[in-house]
Order: structure tokens, then sequence, then C-alpha cells
């Protein structure tokens, strides 16, 4: 397998779900650190539009979301496995679980708990966390608390048995999803410990899930990821599930955009759609012909 290269910043909780995959995995990777805030013109320049965080590249191959990240991950090495109970649709199931009801109320409180955001965060977060309600924030603090509690509960108590990690023995996907949510809490709210008190087998599986670490970390500049993609083509063969509802077929121009929040639409033409994933073929003047990857779960794909 290739080195893949992450799109990310430090502090982004959903590269943390990446970087700790790749942790999992003992894989290296190069890493590209990203503006915080758009514009992103490195990034959407690889992407088409998509302007979240992470997007991990393969050459001239894009791909956005943590939940198709993942699935590309396990594919490319499948040792060790990110779902060791063999519990692959249960696992996939918990990133909708994580990302929203998890997620959620401790990007609520982030942000509504922290008086030092910069103004241009702030402003680009309004414009972005449609699920947020700013200026109601102040008031709804003790509701976001008692949903991020409600869900760590949830992970103190499937630790009961004294199991190491969420399935069991074994790291994996799960154990992701369960941590990144308290990943972010614990490193953006001052109170976060009295917070999670009562929840007492979380810090130790939590130091648990820390030592899977990042992985082999490189850092390289966005131009040497851009002539990477620039040199490379993309990977894969057309194939459009001719039972797809949608009824759309290879090589027709389609746009994709996450039907929750950042939904920047990508155009290109409709490379790949089954039930897993959907791949359009973008062609631009400074890259060449680049394949950018997406989940089908969350995103809307249309005909152009
Ligand atoms: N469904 C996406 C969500 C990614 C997401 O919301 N990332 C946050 C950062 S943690 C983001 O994009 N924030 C705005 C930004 O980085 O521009 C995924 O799983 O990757």
């Amino acid at each position: 397998m290739p080195t893949p290269i992450l799109h990310h910043f430090d502090l982004s909780p959903f590269a943390e779900k990446a970087r700790l995959a790749l942790g999992l995995k003992g894989l290296a990777w190069r890493s590209v650190e990203i503006p915080m805030i758009m514009p992103k013109p490195m990034l959407t320049g690889l992407t088409g539009g998509y302007r979240k965080t992470p997007v991990m590249q393969l050459g001239a191959d894009i791909f956005c979301d943590t939940r198709r990240i993942v699935q590309a991950l396990e594919q490319w090495q499948p040792v060790p496995t990110l779902f060791p109970t063999g519990d692959t649709g249960l696992g996939l199931a918990l990133s909708h679980w994580s990302d929203t009801a998890f997620f959620e109320p401790g990007a609520g409180l982030s942000m509504g708990m922290n008086d030092e955001l910069p103004e241009p965060l702030l402003a680009d977060r309004k414009a972005f966390f449609e699920f947020m309600d700013f200026d109601r924030l102040d008031q709804e603090i003790p509701h976001l608390l008692t949903q991020l509690r409600a869900q760590a509960s949830l992970v103190d108590r499937q630790l009961a048995d004294g199991r190491d990690f969420v399935t069991g023995a074994a790291p994996g996907w799960a154990d992701i999803c369960a941590y990144f949510p308290l990943w972010m809490a614990r490193g953006f709210l001052a109170n976060a410990g009295e917070i999670l008190a009562p929840f007492a087998r979380l810090p130790d599986w939590e130091a648990r899930v820390a030592v899977l670490g990042h992985g082999e970390r490189e850092t390289i500049t966005a131009e040497q990821a851009w002539a990477e993609a620039r040199e490379a083509e993309p990977l894969g063969e057309p194939r459009v599930d001719p039972d797809d509802p949608l009824g759309l077929s290879a090589g027709q121009r389609v746009s994709i955009a996450a039907d929750d929040y950042g939904r920047d639409p990508v155009e290109g033409e409709l490379l790949v759609l089954d039930v897993d994933e959907v791949v359009v073929l973008r062609e631009t003047p400074e890259l060449g012909r680049l394949a950018v990857h997406f989940p089908r779960m969350g995103y809307r794909v249309s005909a152009v």
C-alpha cells in the first residue's frame, strides 16, 4: 500500500479518529496541515469543494469523510483489523452514533463554554455547524451536558464487565468512535474532569485507546501533496450499480454533498456508485484527473 497523506489539523476531533485508525494499523503516513477555517484552497483544490477535516489522499485518489477513510484503510491493510470481533456492520453503524449523538453536544459545549475562541473561528463555525443554535448556546449548556453524559455513560456501562475495550479484548473502530468525543471534551472543556467524573471506568480505557498512537507520521507540504496528485492517475474502474434507485450511469455528471452540515457540493463524472461508496472523477487544469471518494451514507447524489 502506498503511504497515505492525511490533510488535517492537530486539534480536529474527526482527524483524531483517522490518526488513531492509522495508529491501530501501525501505518506510516504523511501529514499536511490544513487551515482550521475557510478558505482552504489547497484542500478544496483536491476535493472540488469539500472542506471538512480530515481528507485522505492516495496519489490522485482523494477520500472524504472518516466513514470512507476507515473503510479504505481496512481494505488496503486488513491486518490488524479495525473490527476485531468481526462485527463490521455494527462497528460502522457506530460512526453515526459517535458523529451525531456524542459529537454534537461535545462540539456545542466546546463552542459555548469557551470564551477564548478567536472571532474568525467562531464566525466560520457559526456558518458551518447547522445543528447548533449559536444564539441559544448559553441556555443550552445544561442540556448539552446531559447529552454528553448520557453517551459517556453508555461507554462506561459497556466496560462494566472489566473488558479492556468496547467490543472485548482487542481495540477497534468501536473504541475510536467512542473515544473521540471524550478526547474533544477533555481537550476543550476546562471542567471535563468534573463533568465525566461519575464514569469511573473511562480514564483507564481512554489511556488504553490513546496508546494506539498515530502510526508513523512525517510532515510534508501541501505543494508536495499536489505534486503527487499531479503525477498519479486515479485507481479504479467504473462500477455503477444498475439497480441503484437513482438510476444514474457511469460517466454522467453528478453533484455530491453531505446531508448534515458543510454541504459544499462536489461535481464530477460518476465513476463508482454502490451502497457503500460514491466516487466522481474530476478533470482539473492544475492537477489533471482526480477521483474523489465519499461514503454513500450521509451524502446526497444528484444528476447535474
Ligand atoms: N462526517 C465527517 C465530519 C468531519 C467534520 O465535521 N470535521 C470537522 C473538524 S473536527 C470540520 O470539518 N470542521 C470544519 C473544518 O475543519 O473546516 C467525517 O466523518 O469526516
